[in-house]
């Protein structure tokens, strides 16, 4: 059955990928399953039609049949459980697999979202000058951890998986930060993760429909 996902019907960030419909997108591009998008408005997101989907009335949904999902992480772990392509097949390598998606969403993104949002809606604050570095050095000692771990290799545990997806998809939050230079493995980390076919497809994807917004 094709699943249905919900996206901004004009997102704030023009297209380039941030928004989180990208990592869901991505991953069906991935398993190579076709899926129909739903572009809903900001007031739209908070009506409560789409509360019954999303209780905190955010993009992205996912319905599939009788399924309806929230969460981007809860919706790739489905995708990815569903089809092969993004999960090892070996018990333990899978369950390493599941970890990095934890890690992506859990121990990496937090901090991004912090600095990202200080950035966004704090910067006429009295405070601001004094709390981005706290914030920027919260993000550094997890890109500093990250890029340890990540060494040479090309993902996180061997194979390309739905950990490496999601924490590429978290990363790319920093670009134009300045704060991903000083870390040559993790920006060719990104690099590799963006260069993926189906990484293409997602992102080409969501830009048209912003393009399509901005020329009506
Ligand atoms: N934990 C949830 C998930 O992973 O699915 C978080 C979902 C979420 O934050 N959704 C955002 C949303 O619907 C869109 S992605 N916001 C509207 C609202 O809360 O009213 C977050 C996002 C938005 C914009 C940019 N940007 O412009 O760069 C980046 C990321």
């Amino acid at each position: 059955m094709k699943p249905t996902i919900t996206a901004f019907e004009r997102s704030p960030d023009r297209g380039r990928g941030l928004a989180r419909d990208m990592r869901v997108r991505w991953a069906l591009e991935e398993v190579g399953q076709p899926y129909d998008v739903r572009l809903v408005s900001f007031s739209e997101m908070k009506e409560s039609a789409h509360r019954r989907l999303h209780p905190f009335g955010q993009i992205p949904t996912y319905e599939e049949g009788d399924l309806a999902l929230f969460e981007s992480g809860a919706i790739v772990l489905h995708v990815a459980q569903r089809h092969a392509g993004l999960l090892p097949d070996n018990a333990n390598a899978r369950a390493r697999a599941i970890a990095w998606m934890f890690a992506a969403l859990n121990t990496v993104e937090p901090p991004i979202v912090d600095r990202s949002m200080a950035t966004l809606l704090e910067r006429d604050k009295t405070w601001y000058k004094e709390r981005l570095p706290i914030l920027e050095d919260r993000v550094l000692a997890r890109l500093d951890e990250l890029s340890n771990r990540l060494g040479e290799a090309d993902w996180l545990d061997d194979a390309f998986s739905a950990g490496d997806l999601l924490m590429v998809t978290v990363l790319r939050r920093l670009t134009g930060s300045g704060l991903l230079e000083k870390y040559p493995n993790l920006c060719a980390y990104i690099a590799r993760g963006e260069a993926r076919p189906a990484y293409q497809r997602a992102f080409d994807d969501q830009l048209a429909v912003f393009n399509k917004g901005s020329q009506g």
